[in-house]
């Protein structure tokens, strides 16, 4: 009997760790951020990201979304140190209405400022700037 109840307690033991385990990793899916930022058309044939200004942690998802006639992609073309976008640097042209990229701000991603444009549309005035940082307490 007693190795019967120390079996039923030692199962009961492992499903609460378990259970306590799930609902952590389930947390820190849940930690990061979607922030938007819309790809518009304004007057005078100009364009622009809005917002241009955006603050972003790491483990945040900043997706662009496409809400304009034309073309746009996102360059970021000046990197703090120590940031490594590889492919991200210069992403895809979006050019269906609604169509989004997706930017996961992972370990490519140094703390400081990346001032993006989106290469046709720089000169009228489609430029923005991404600013990662440690979490706000
Ligand atoms: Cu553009």
């Amino acid at each position: 009997m007693n190795s019967i109840r120390g079996k039923f307690e030692k199962f009961v033991f492992i499903m609460a760790a378990l259970f306590l385990l799930l609902s952590a990793s389930d947390a820190s899916a849940q930690a990061g951020h979607l922030i938007l930022v819309k790809m518009v058309d304004k007057p005078n044939a100009q364009f622009a990201f809005e917002p241009a200004a955006i603050v972003a942690q790491h483990g945040d998802t900043v997706r662009f979304v496409q809400a304009s006639s034309a073309p746009h992609n996102v360059h970021f073309d000046k990197l703090p140190k120590g940031a490594k976008l590889g492919d991200a640097a210069i992403g895809p042209y979006i050019i269906e209405a609604g169509k989004t990229y997706d930017l996961i701000i992972d370990s490519r991603f140094a703390d400081g400022a990346y001032p993006f444009v989106c290469d046709p549309h720089q000169s009228v005035g489609m430029r923005g700037t991404l600013t990662v940082g440690p979490p706000t307490k």
